[in-house]
C-alpha cells in the first residue's frame, strides 16, 4: 500500500508590474523568477514531497484565478512569499484560499515575514505559520510535522500560534555549506515568461539570475540583511556547473550573478573568474553583478572583464557625504568617483543606484545627488525613494522618532514616485508630492542629456532595443513637460 505524500503549492503572489513601477514605467520592469520558492521546491523534491509553483506575476493571474486553481486540485500545504508591498494582496489571497480549501495549512516566508512574523500572525488569522529567514530546512521540517499529525515540536525559524497567541520559535542557523542546497527547481517555473529589464538588453532572450553567495557584512542602515551578515558562497565548481546546465537547457547568453556584494571575498572572486575562463564560459555568456566601491580594485576588475563581466551595479546612494555617513554606507565620495573611472577604463559598463529622500535630506541635497550621478555618468542610473522597510535599522530609528507617516504596507514601494503612491517617510522640509516629483525629475535630468543620445544610439543592436529606447525617450519627454 502506498502512502499519499503531502502536497505543497508555493505561490508568488500577484503584484502587478504596473503597481510596482506605475503606468509609464511598467514596460521597463523585470519579470524575474521567484528564486526563493524555486529553492524551497528543489529541497521538497529532494525529500520526495510533491510540489508545484504558481508564479502569479509571470502568469498574469490574480487571486481569484489562484483560488480557482487550488479548488480544482486542493493541496495540503500552501506556501507564500511576502515582501512588504505585497501585504495587502497576500491578506486577500489567504482569505480566498481558506474559503475554498478550509483545511489547508498556510505558511508564509520572505523579507516581510522574516521582519514581522508575530505581527503577521496577529493581523492575518488565515496564516498558520511564518518562516523566518532562509526557508529550505524550515519548510521540510514543517511539512514533516504536518504529515505526522503529531504534537507540534518547536521548529527553528518558525513562528506559530499557541492558545491564540503568536510565538516566535528559536532562530534557525543559516547553512554554512551552500552547496548542500539543491539548485533551484526552474523546471517548475513558466520559464518562457521571464524577460529582460531594459538595462540588460545587450543580448536577446532570457537572462537568469544565479545566486552565487548569501549574506553581507556591511551596515547600510536601510538594509534588512535577509541572508544575515556572514558572506557564504557556493563552490566555484557548483557555480560553473549550474551555468553550464543553464546554457544547455535554455541556450542563455547572459546571466546575473547574484550576491549581496559579489566582490566581498577577493580570493573567491578571482577563483570564480579563473574558472569561467578555464571552462570557456566567458566566450559564451556575458554577466552582470552587484558590488561596492570599497570591495573592488583594478586586479579584480580586470579579472572580471576577462571572465565575461559586462556590467556592474554599484550602490552609490547619495552625492552628499553627510548623508552617506548617516546611513552608515562606509564609503567616501572620492572613492566612488575613483572606482567609477577605473571600471570604465577597464571597459565594464556601470549601473548606479541612487536614493532620494534619505533621513534629513533637503531638496538641495537631492539635487546634489542627481548632479553627482550625472558627474559619475554611469550607463544606467536608478533613482529610488528611500523606504524604511521593517527589519532595517532605518525603520526602527524612524519609528522611534515617530517619523513613519503610514503603516499601510502597500505604500512601501521604492518606485512610489512613478507609481503615484503615498510615502511612509518624507524628510522635514519636503512634501510627498515634491519627493515623488523628484524621482521623475532625476530620471529626466539624468537621461535627457545630449551625450546620452549618442551613447544609446551606439548601443542599438536590434529592433527590440530600438523600440525600447524610443519608448523610454517618449516617456521622459512627456514627464519633462508634465512636471515642469
Ligand atoms: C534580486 C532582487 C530583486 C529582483 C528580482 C526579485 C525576484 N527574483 O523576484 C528585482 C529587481 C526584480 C526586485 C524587485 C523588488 N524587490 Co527585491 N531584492 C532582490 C534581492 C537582492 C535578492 C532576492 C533573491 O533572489 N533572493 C534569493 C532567494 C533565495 O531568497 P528569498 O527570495 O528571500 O527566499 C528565501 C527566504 O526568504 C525564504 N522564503 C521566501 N519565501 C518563502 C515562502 C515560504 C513559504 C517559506 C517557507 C520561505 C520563504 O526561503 C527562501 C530560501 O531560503 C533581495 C535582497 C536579498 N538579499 O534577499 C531584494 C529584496 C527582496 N527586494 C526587496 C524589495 C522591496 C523589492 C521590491 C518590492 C522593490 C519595489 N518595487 O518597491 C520589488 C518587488 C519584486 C517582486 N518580487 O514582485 C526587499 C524586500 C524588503 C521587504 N521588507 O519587503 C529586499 C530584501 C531588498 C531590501 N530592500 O532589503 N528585487
Ligand atoms: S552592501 Fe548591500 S547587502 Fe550589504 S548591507 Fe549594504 S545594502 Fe545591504
Amino acid at each position: 500500500m502506498s502512502i499519499k505524500k503531502i502536497r505543497t503549492v508555493l505561490i508568488n503572489p500577484y503584484f502587478s508590474i504596473q503597481d510596482r513601477y506605475g503606468k509609464d514605467m511598467k514596460n521597463f520592469g523585470a519579470i524575474s523568477e521567484p528564486l526563493g520558492l524555486a529553492y524551497l521546491a528543489a529541497n521538497l523534491e529532494k525529500n520526495n514531497y510533491p510540489v508545484s509553483i504558481i508564479d502569479a506575476p509571470a502568469l498574469n493571474i490574480n487571486n481569484i484565478d489562484i483560488a480557482r486553481q487550488l479548488k480544482e486540485e486542493p493541496p495540503d500545504i500552501v506556501g507564500i512569499t511576502v515582501l512588504t508591498p505585497m501585504h495587502g494582496t497576500v491578506k486577500d489571497l489567504v482569505k480566498r484560499i481558506k474559503e475554498v480549501v478550509p483545511y489547508v495549512k498556510i505558511i508564509v516566508g520572505g523579507a516581510h515575514a522574516s521582519a514581522l512574523p508575530a505581527e503577521l500572525l496577529s493581523e492575518i488569522e488565515e496564516i498558520d505559520y511564518v518562516c523566518i529567514g532562509e526557508g529550505e530546512d524550515t519548510i521540510i521540517e514543517t511539512v514533516k510535522f504536518i504529515e505526522s499529525e503529531k504534537e507540534f515540536p518547536e521548529i527553528a525559524g518558525l513562528a506559530y500560534r499557541k492558545n491564540g497567541k503568536a510565538v516566535v520559535g528559536k532562530p534557525r542557523l543559516a547553512r554554512t555549506n551552500l552547496d548542500e542546497i539543491p539548485s533551484p527547481a526552474r523546471h517548475l517555473l513558466p520559464m518562457e515568461k521571464y524577460n529582460l529589464t531594459v538595462s540588460k538588453t545587450k543580448g536577446v532572450g532570457y537572462c537568469p539570475t544565479l545566486i552565487v553567495a548569501r549574506g553581507c557584512p556591511f551596515d547600510c542602515y536601510y538594509c534588512s540583511h535577509p541572508f544575515g551578515r556572514s558572506f557564504r558562497h557556493h563552490s566555484v565548481e557548483r557555480i560553473l556547473n549550474e551555468i553550464k546546465v543553464l546554457i544547455s537547457k535554455y541556450n542563455i547568453d547572459q546571466i546575473n550573478l547574484e550576491a549581496d556584494t559579489l566582490t566581498v571575498n577577493k580570493k573567491f572572486l578571482l577563483a570564480l573568474c579563473r574558472g569561467l575562463v578555464k571552462d570557456g564560459i566567458n566566450e559564451k555568456v556575458k554577466w552582470t553583478c552587484e558590488s561596492r566601491v570599497d570591495t573592488i580594485d583594478a586586479e579584480m576588475l580586470q579579472a572580471m572583464k576577462d571572465a565575461g563581466c559586462w556590467q556592474i551595479s554599484y550602490g552609490v546612494e547619495s552625492g552628499v557625504q553627510r548623508l552617506l555617513d548617516i546611513i552608515s554606507k562606509g564609503e567616501k565620495l572620492e572613492q566612488i568617483e575613483e572606482v567609477f573611472k577605473l571600471t570604465k577604463k577597464i571597459g565594464i559598463a556601470i549601473r548606479g543606484f541612487f536614493m532620494l529622500g534619505l533621513p534629513t535630506e533637503t531638496i538641495n541635497e537631492s539635487w546634489q545627488t542627481i548632479n553627482f550621478a550625472k558627474k559619475l555618468d554611469p550607463l544606467w542610473a536608478q533613482f529610488t525613494i528611500t523606504i524604511p522597510y521593517p527589519g532595517t535599522p532605518l525603520f526602527n530609528m524612524l519609528k522611534k522618532q515617530n517619523e513613519i507617516k503610514t503603516y499601510d504596507w502597500n505604500c512601501y514601494n521604492t518606485w512610489a514616485g512613478w507609481a503615484g503612491r503615498q510615502l511612509p517617510y518624507v524628510p522635514h522640509g519636503m512634501t510627498v508630492k515634491q519627493l515623488q516629483d523628484l524621482q521623475k525629475k532625476a530620471m529626466v535630468s539624468f537621461y535627457l542629456r545630449p551625450r546620452n543620445f549618442i551613447k544609446f544610439l551606439k548601443r542599438i543592436n536590434s529592433f527590440k532595443t530600438f523600440k525600447k529606447y524610443l519608448q523610454g525617450l517618449f516617456i521622459l519627454v512627456k514627464n519633462r513637460v508634465n512636471i515642469n
